[in-house]
């Protein structure tokens, strides 16, 4: 295993679910982080708690990952003792609707892709090339069952996890020649906000989604980032899909109502 001990850790998307869970999960192994959404409070509220539980050095950065220039100068300008990223966590994303394609809805469309493609590009961009001068590194994108297999409803979403898959494969023979890992966890339902945002705040049609099974956890999640991030440098675990037990694919779920 790599020791992640005082290893720096760059999460996108970490006010929440599955990227709060990794920077716990990291924390625990006593890495030092950088945790950026566009959320200010909640990350500096989440440095707060890590710097308090675990002790953790935190670095907060405000960041709309859908802003190139924005995402440039965050790179650019992290203090020196920050520059040298060893783990890269590409979370940051979102879906929005469940509409049929032909009646989806443009700004959503321009959402999703801004953020879990363009985004993670440009986040990839800045901070990729470091790794590459440093030779070492680990980028791990988070992916989705929906970058495998459509269901209704899902088009654009899926297609952008479509692309993050394509986006993996096509950086891991980029950097075939160098020491960088490129990996991709690919979680089904996982409980956290994910709904409420795709329903714009609509809690009650986001909890149906999640209704009479056990869903993933962030934690479950988390997990599996750090695993891929702690093997041994030989090994790179190209990709992870991480489901519920009572979820078989993208469209099949077994939901069992609670025994009286
Ligand atoms: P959450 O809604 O709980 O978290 C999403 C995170 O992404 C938040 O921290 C949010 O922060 C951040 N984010 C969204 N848009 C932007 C942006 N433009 N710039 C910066 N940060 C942004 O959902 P999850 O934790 O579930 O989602 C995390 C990732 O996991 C996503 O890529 C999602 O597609 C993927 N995923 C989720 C699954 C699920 O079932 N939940 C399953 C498979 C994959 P803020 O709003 O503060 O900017
Ligand atoms: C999130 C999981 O199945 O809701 O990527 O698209 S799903």
């Amino acid at each position: 295993m790599i020791d992640l001990s005082q290893k720096t850790v760059f999460i996108t998307g970490a006010s929440s679910g599955i990227g709060l869970a990794c920077a716990y999960a990291f924390a625990r192994q006593d890495a030092r982080l950088i945790i950026a959404a566009r959320r200010k409070e909640r990350i500096e509220a989440l440095a707060q708690e890590l710097n308090r539980v675990h002790d953790t050095e935190v670095l907060t950065i405000q960041l709309d990952v859908r802003n190139q220039p924005a995402v440039e100068k965050a790179v650019k300008d992290l203090p020196p003792n920050w520059k040298d990223i060893d783990v890269l966590v590409n979370n940051a994303g979102l879906s929005r609707g469940l509409d049929k394609l032909y009646e989806g809805k443009l700004e959503d469309w321009e959402e999703m892709i801004d953020t879990n493609i363009k985004g993670l590009l440009y986040v990839s961009r800045a901070v990729i090339p470091g790794m590459v001068a440093r030779g070492r590194g680990t980028v791990i994108n988070i992916g989705s069952i929906a970058g495998h297999e459509v269901y209704p409803g899902g088009n654009v979403y899926c297609a952008t996890k479509f692309a993050v898959d394509a986006l993996t494969r096509g950086l891991r023979h980029d950097l075939v020649d160098t020491p960088i890992r490129v990996c991709t966890v690919d979680p089904g339902l996982v409980e956290t906000e994910f709904s409420v945002v795709r329903f714009r705040g609509n809690e009650q049609r986001a909890k149906t989604v999640y209704q009479n099974l056990s869903p993933l956890t962030g934690a479950d999640v988390a997990d599996a980032v750090l695993y891929c991030a702690s093997r041994p440098p030989h090994v790179q675990i190209a990709e992870m899909i991480i489901l519920p037990t009572n979820q078989a694919s993208a469209t099949l779920v077994h939901r069992a109502p609670p025994t009286k």
